[in-house]
């Protein structure tokens, strides 16, 4: 058995007013519960350390530079590196990071268990609009803040297993896990922010929502016989909802753990990397099974073309 114990550190709403400082503070109170209940890796949400400002129009660059870090770890976030080090506890969160050469990035880090980061990824699949939508109920602007990722799907071995990374919208696409399972990954980590209801579908709510949630995390877990450990920002934030369902799914696709709240909450699972070994060698081994040479369009052509 390889086992990390896995804490999914979902998170409750942060307000616009709501200072790093204090956020940093409420996730150091999820750290030392992730510890006390045994944690070797702890996953935050992504964009943990502010609200989800995609949802605010903004027509000035300043403003929008104010939800960005320059540097990881800064003065604010150092305590939460501080007590993981001290903990001994990896860690993955989600930031709006924006570059000395001026890129933003919706952006993830891995820190191993002595606080260093250890690895870096740019969220690939941004949802959203650039410009200001009348036809929606709410906002969600990411297309107009950030860029795509530029950095792939990484995998990393640092931790004690191979663990890869994505964010939020990331999650609804095949091509995340696949590319990851194709060098072997053994656990995806990924945050989000998903709005309760559907902006261009009002009756599209919560239910729904959650079943979607459900439904992609655990394909992408069972088809690539990974572990999937999907950690929300969850609850009202200024007056929009956001849904909890923070889930951890086993390679079998199963759930195996599952946030029952909208608030800060801590899930904790032993994960057996070697429970991966079986779909990898049988149903999923890939390099018996899959048939590239009909595979092609994938990668050659972006948006669906019907035949004449
Ligand atoms: N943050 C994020 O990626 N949220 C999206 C909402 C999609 S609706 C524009 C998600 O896929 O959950």
């Amino acid at each position: 058995m390889r086992v990390i114990n896995v804490a999914a550190a979902q998170m409750g709403p942060i307000q616009r007013a709501d200072s790093r400082e204090a956020v940093v503070a409420r996730m150091i109170a999820l750290l030392d519960e992730a510890k006390r209940k045994g944690a070797d890796l702890i996953v935050y949400p992504e964009l943990a350390l502010t609200t989800f400002f995609p949802r605010w129009y903004m027509e000035d660059q300043r403003e929008v530079d104010a939800w960005f870090e320059t540097t990881m770890p800064n003065a604010a976030v150092q305590p939460l590196f501080d007590r993981a080090r001290q903990h001994s506890i990896a860690m993955n969160f989600g930031y709006a990071e924006l570059t000395p050469d001026g890129h933003h990035f919706n952006t993830a880090i891995m820190t191993d268990r002595d606080g260093n980061i250890v690895g870096k990824y740019r969220k690939v699949h941004l949802p959203g609009h650039v410009e200001y939508d009348t036809e929606r109920s709410h906002q969600h602007l990411e297309k107009r803040y950030f860029e795509p990722g530029d950095l792939g799907f990484p995998v990393w071995r640092n931790l004690g297993g191979i663990i890869g990374m994505a964010i939020c919208n990331d999650r609804r696409w095949p091509e995340t896990y696949r590319v990851m399972g194709l060098q072997g990954v053994e656990m995806v980590v990924l945050g989000y922010n998903t709005p309760s209801v559907n902006a261009q579908k009002p009756a599209e709510g919560v239910t729904q929502r959650l079943f979607h949630n459900r439904l992609s995390v655990q394909a992408g877990a069972y088809q690539n016989s990974c572990w999937v450990v999907a950690v929300a920002k969850a609850g009202v934030e200024d007056g929009h909802a956001l849904f909890g369902g923070s889930l951890i799914v086993n390679p079998d696709g199963e759930i195996v753990a599952e946030a029952v709240t909208e608030g800060d909450e801590v899930l904790v699972v032993p994960c057996d990397l070697d429970a991966t070994r079986f779909g990898k060698e049988t149903i999923f081994d890939f390099a018996r099974h899959r048939r590239i040479e009909h595979y092609g369009l994938i990668t050659s052509r972006t948006g669906a073309v019907p035949p004449e």
